[in-house]
């Protein structure tokens, strides 16, 4: 059963990575403290990962690895230069007298100041901000009878490292714009790397990849003043995607709250392209390759987005290194959807070269193939998460690309970027992209080559090095090849086929799958871009596109702008809703979320510590918010306080008690909710519960705290949940998380 064999091994990756009895990282399964901690606590370093080895060194005897130290280079004792002379001084510099000219012959100074001069490499042109991690992937066999690469097969199980990334933004910018996420998983499976450098949306932007440039040109900050930044609220974004209206269905999921994920852990992932795959029988198939989250697809709301934008920009960042260093390791289940290899590559009458299309999952069920679990922070951001480079051309046996112009124009940009990224031809030898398996390659020389190759022949044939290497020839099976697909007998055109010219059906598909509150958030975000641009032949160009999708939703946008809604240019399509692309109305794990607890030092703290240990029985981080630092009752510290706590961090919000001016506890009790001179609680709580209840988030109060929900105003709609004890009131809290939202309050509000 792949589901069982799922459950056996994430238990087992979890357990076994995370160092068994003895925890790697305080808090982490198998130890004896709770299964999740509080991220601001210190830790142990973690210990080298077998990627941080160095390069192979091919010597004249043979081959050595030189493998790091563990200790990091901080933890040894002496400093040192970079050729290992130990130093006596590195604050000052060499001078003549103390009040001189400092010498140019202070060879210390130059090494310093020059390697540090040197320090920045080019940001990736697209992709630029990002945050890494490493984990494991473990096959179902599920994926046999159509499939024959090595790591999909039962229990096989395959080191990875994924790059989750926004597009637009460059690397200082913040992680919760409205944008496309991308979701780069390299593979280091015994047959070499497998990288799938997919997005978090299963369409593209545009149809041939030679428009790549274009859509970049367009979404990038104007290029006169270089703003906005990471936005594509812009005249030249809106312009490009209504100009060239094979963008409109990357745009309504960019619109959709799939721009704005509440956590990288709460994405789906897509490997957009159609890929050709093959069995052992030499059959082939084509599929679509998903990524489903075990914690299910959940969003920001456009105004958590913002401020997050201000108070936390690392929002994205921080809370995967947090989870996985508490131990609320992020998973994803591998899944494909499988349709048949046929001469027109279509199904259903969809394009299945066209990467603005998506199949329906209700046509084709996205069948699970194995897991993913992320286990392992980087340990230094720099050598793995802005060195690692992908290539959609790294593939393994059994899995091929296809004639979508999209992924052709790709297999050429990945390798060329690194040459100038990561400064020449050997970026493969950076520990991070070092396949796991052998390499033995003929590819000599080049800027930054690690490797010392022994031999004189590296051609072949050859008579003087023993005549290797030699080609997989007999051991085919576990040699790449191309999959045989016909090319039909054509003339060379720069054209693209009729069924490309298809530009709204599936826009429409995507609008009528969302429930009604989607839907308006879609169309505050229409309203909100077009908002921001200046031209107005721009903003009426997208709604003629709005028209050919759908009559209300152009309506409401075109309302919101003061502009006339224009008559459709098309038919609209007449297609069936797939209700698997809605984000509502399922339920799941709240691991790893974070509740925020409101308490008042000198009133009752005794539900708070219940509350506490129910949260992290429940694989929830608390976080304990006080009027001030430091210690706030027995065995109670606070951890963040009414001026460096907002609402946007957390998940859920409980009240135990929230200090009040009036001497007497009771005389708050007595207050009346809604009451002229209220509030009279601290206004950053009341700007903190107001906030919850504006964002649709669950409410919790028990005890003092229930009179002071009351005193905020938010109460008296779903979602709030008063009960006698911490622990009873967190109980129904977390039922209430597993739809990640109040939905209904947003009706209600
Ligand atoms: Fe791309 C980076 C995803 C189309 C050219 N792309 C990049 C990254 C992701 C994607 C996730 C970041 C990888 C990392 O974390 O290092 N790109 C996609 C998807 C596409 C797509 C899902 C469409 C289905 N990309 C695309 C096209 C081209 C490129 C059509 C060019 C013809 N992409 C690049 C690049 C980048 C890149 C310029 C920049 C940095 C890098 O490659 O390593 O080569």
């Amino acid at each position: 059963d792949p589901k069982k064999l799922a459950k056996d091994t994430f238990d087992r990756i979890v357990t076994g990575l995370a160092g068994g009895s003895e925890p790697s990282v305080p808090g982490a399964p198998g130890g004896e403290a709770p299964s999740v901690a509080e991220p601001t606590e210190p830790r142990r370093p973690l210990p080298a990962k077998p990627d941080q080895a160095a390069p192979e060194v091919r010597t004249a005897t043979g081959v050595e690895t030189d493998a790091v130290p563990d200790a990091r280079a901080q933890q040894e004792p002496f400093l040192t230069t970079s050729t290992g002379i130990r130093l006596r001084d590195t604050d000052h510099s060499l001078k003549a007298g103390e009040r001189g000219p400092t010498l140019l012959q202070d060879h210390h100074l130059r090494e310093k100041i020059t390697h540090f001069d040197h320090e920045r490499i080019p940001e990736r042109v697209v992709h630029a901000r990002g945050a890494g991690a490493h984990g494991a992937f473990i096959g179902y066999g599920t994926a046999d009878s159509v499939c024959r690469a090595g790591f999909l097969r039962e229990g096989v199980e395959t080191p990875t490292f994924v790059r989750f990334s926004t597009v637009l933004g460059s690397r200082g910018s913040a992680d919760t714009v409205r944008d496309t996420r991308g979701f780069a998983t390299k593979f280091y499976t015994a047959e070499g790397n497998f990288d799938l450098v997919g997005n978090n949306m299963p369409v593209f932007f545009i149809q041939d990849g030679i428009k790549f440039p274009d859509i970049i040109h367009a979404g990038k900050p104007h290029p006169d003043r270089e703003i906005p930044q990471a936005q594509s609220a812009h005249d030249t974004f809106w312009d490009f995607v209504s100009l060239h209206t094979e963008a409109q269905h990357h745009t309504m999921w960019n619109m959709s709250d799939r721009g704005i994920p509440r956590s990288y852990r709460m994405m789906e992932g897509f490997g957009v392209h159609t890929f050709r795959v093959e069995n052992d029988a030499r059959e082939t198939a084509l599929v679509k390759l998903h990524w489903k989250p075990r914690l299910g697809v959940h969003s920001l709301t456009w105004e958590e987005a913002q401020l997050i934008g201000g108070i936390d920009p690392d929002f994205h960042r921080r809370d995967l290194y947090d989870a996985i260093e508490t131990g609320a390791y992020p998973a994803w289940e591998l899944g494909m959807q499988v349709l048949p290899d046929e001469p027109d590559q279509m199904f259903a009458g969809i394009d299945l070269l066209d990467p603005t299309k998506i199949v329906p999952e209700e046509l084709a069920a996205v069948q699970p193939v194995g897991l993913m679990v992320l286990t392992a922070n980087p340990t230094n951001f720099f050598a793995e998460t802005e060195q690692v480079a992908f290539h959609v051309g790294h593939l393994v046996p059994g899995i091929d690309v296809t004639d979508d112009p999209l992924a052709q124009a790709r297999l050429f940009s990945y390798v060329d970027t690194q040459l100038t990224r990561l400064g020449g031809p050997n970026f493969n030898q950076i520990p991070v992209n070092r396949p796991h398996v052998e390499t033995n390659d003929m590819l000599r020389d080049g800027f930054h080559q690690h490797a010392v190759h022994a031999g004189v022949a590296p051609y072949r044939p050859n008579s003087l090095d023993g005549g290797c290497p030699f080609q997989a020839g007999a051991d085919v099976e576990r040699a790449f090849e191309h999959l045989a697909a016909r090319v039909p007998e054509a003339t060379k055109v720069r054209a693209q086929p009729a069924s490309y010219d298809d530009h709204f059906s599936q826009v429409r598909l995507f609008w009528l799958s969302m429930t009604p509150v989607e839907q308006e958030h879609i169309v505050r975000a229409y309203t909100f871009e077009l908002g921001k641009c200046f031209e107005q032949a721009i903003k009426e160009r997208q709604l003629q596109c709005l028209a050919n999708i759908d009559a209300r939703l152009c309506a409401e946008v075109a309302t919101g702008l003061g502009l006339p809604a224009p008559e459709p240019t098309v038919g609209l399509a007449d297609v069936e809703p797939s209700p698997a692309l809605s984000q509502v109305g399922r339920e799941w794990p709240a691991d790893g979320r974070l509740v925020g607890i409101v308490v008042d030092p000198d009133g009752d703290l005794s539900g708070v510590a219940e509350a506490r240990t129910a949260i992290f029985e429940a694989g929830m981080v608390p976080l304990v918010i006080a009027p001030h630092g430091g210690v706030v009752g027995e065995g109670l510290t606070a951890q963040r306080t009414f001026a460096t706590a907002r609402s946007v961090e957390f998940d859920a919000l409980l009240v135990a008690g929230a200090p009040v001016p009036a001497p007497d506890a009771r005389a708050l009790r007595d207050a009346k909710a809604g009451a002229d001179d209220t509030p009279n609680l601290d206004p950053r709580v009341v700007l903190l519960v107001e906030e919850c209840f504006r964002h649709a988030k669950v409410i919790g109060a028990w005890g003092d705290g229930t009179a002071a929900l009351d005193l905020t105003g938010c109460s008296g709609a779903p979602g709030i949940v008063r009960g006698k004890t911490g622990a009873d009131v967190l109980a129904r809290v977390q039922e209430q998380l597993a739809a990640h939202r109040v939905w209904e309050r947003f009706a209600a509000s």
